[in-house]
């Protein structure tokens, strides 16, 4: 399907090749933030999952146009526990490696959350987001953010203006890029010889071992293994120089890599992680076909209990109104019928109704009587949520975890 919002993918965005491997396909969907004003008509774009089988790329099998996707965005930073955590551990790591007082980059820096923990540690930094709602609200916290996509000219015209940087960081940002190529030119161009290009991405591993489906949406174009990212820095003159797997989004990895002729060396992780993928299993078409087999069961088997707990008279609500919630409730066809309402705290997306399925979302504070159950579309935050919704679950509610198989949660139980 090309149109003037997606194009189809053709070749791979890594190697180059158009030997793929087809996983899965979901049909047409609507683009996950899209949240409606008012239910109507929406336009809907193919989800499809295909691998490389040269580089083992896992992508979707079309580009919807970035300036629909991002110039106004309603995903904010999570301000969660968890998040908050999180970025610290990230700005700890990537602090120590560059010393002190190096001008730090963000792509994708959103509201400059992450930022401001560079700030703090004395670093200058500029965040670079397409979405002009974000950036102005990074600009009023004190982040200086530029309203672009990055790439070789936006970099070129940094480096200009305030030197190159030490650090250039993207945090959940690298996996929605089509042109490669232009964002590690804009990479070389902006970091010091030295300089640290670190990224965290879902860890295609962690994608198939958990059955993360509902992470499969038109924003994220490709999945990557340590093995295809490796090569793909090869390419382009850059060096993987160290890898860690992190719990956050469901299971990620903070990938950094330098020039390829930089002092720094490569970290014992990237060859252990690249030997354990090809053991796995993920060089391989059978690996995948496995895969698509566990989403079908999983999504079968999360259908039937929702309806059957409605069947039984029980209230289900979503609770967070994600990105992946948006997948997981088409892909399941999950609509108002089965789940009354999803909380959200984002108030950008209160008031307003769930892509494709028309599920009203409120502010947490505005549920008049709690439901018996929620599904938990945010599972990412399991943990935090389950301790945090204590009273409720002690008031005999309970939390469908959707993923990797479905599993309802209550004080007296763990049931599937
Ligand atoms: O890559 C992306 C990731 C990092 O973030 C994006 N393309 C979009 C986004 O994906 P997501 O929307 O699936 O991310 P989250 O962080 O899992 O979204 C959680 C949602 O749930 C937010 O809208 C906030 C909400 N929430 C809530 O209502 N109560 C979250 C928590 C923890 C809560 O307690
Ligand atoms: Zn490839």
């Amino acid at each position: 399907m090309t149109t003037d919002i997606a194009k189809k993918v053709t070749t791979c965005r890594v190697c180059g090749a158009s030997n793929w491997q087809d996983v899965i396909s979901f049909g047409a969907v609507p683009l996950a933030n899209a949240y409606l004003d008012e239910p109507g008509p929406e336009d809907a774009y193919p989800l499809e999952l295909v691998s490389c089988r040269e580089c083992r790329l896992l992508s979707l099998t079309v580009v919807v146009d970035p300036q629909v996707l991002y110039r106004t965005y309603s995903y904010v930073t999570s301000e969660s526990e968890t998040m908050t955590r999180h970025m610290r551990e990230v700005a700890r790591l990537c602090g120590e490696r560059i010393g002190p007082g190096g001008l730090v980059v963000e792509l994708g820096s959103n509201t400059g959350n992450q930022l401001q923990l560079f700030q703090a540690a004395g670093h200058p930094v500029l965040g670079v987001d397409p979405a002009r709602n974000l950036a102005e609200t990074a600009a009023q916290r004190g982040v200086p953010t530029l309203a672009e996509y990055f790439g070789a000219e936006i970099a070129g015209a940094i480096a200009a203006e305030h030197g190159r940087a030490s650090l250039i960081l993207g945090r959940h940002v690298f996996a929605h890029i089509d042109d490669l190529t232009d964002v590690l030119a804009g990479v070389k161009a902006l970091l010091t010889d030295d300089g640290l290009f670190a990224i965290e991405v879902p860890y295609a591993v962690d994608l198939l071992d958990q059955v993360a489906f509902d992470t499969v949406y038109h924003e994220h174009l490709s999945y990557f293994l340590i093995s295809t990212l490796d090569r793909l820095f090869a390419r382009h003159g850059l060096r993987t120089v160290d890898v860690r797997r992190l719990a956050v989004h469901g299971g990620s990895v903070l990938v950094t890599a330098a020039r390829a002729d930089s002092r720094w060396e490569t970290g014992e992780r990237v060859g252990e992680l690249i030997a354990y993928e090809k053991e796995q299993g993920f060089h391989t078409d059978a690996r995948y076909e496995q895969f698509a087999a566990r989403v079908r069961t999983t999504c079968k088997e999360l259908t039937d209990l929702v309806r059957k707990e409605v069947a039984n008279g029980r209230r289900v609500a979503g609770y967070g109104a994600s990105a992946k919630g948006t997948t997981l409730l088409n892909i399941c066809r999950l609509t108002r019928a089965e789940v009354q309402f999803c909380t959200d705290t984002t108030p950008q997306k209160q008031g307003r109704f769930t892509p494709g399925t028309h599920i009203p979302i409120l502010a947490p504070a505005d549920v008049a009587e709690q439901p018996d159950l929620y599904l938990m579309l945010a599972w990412n935050y399991a943990e935090e949520i389950l301790r945090r919704e204590a009273a409720y679950l002690d008031a005999g509610g309970g939390f469908i975890i959707p993923v990797p198989q479905p599993v309802v949660h209550t004080r007296r139980e763990a049931r599937r």
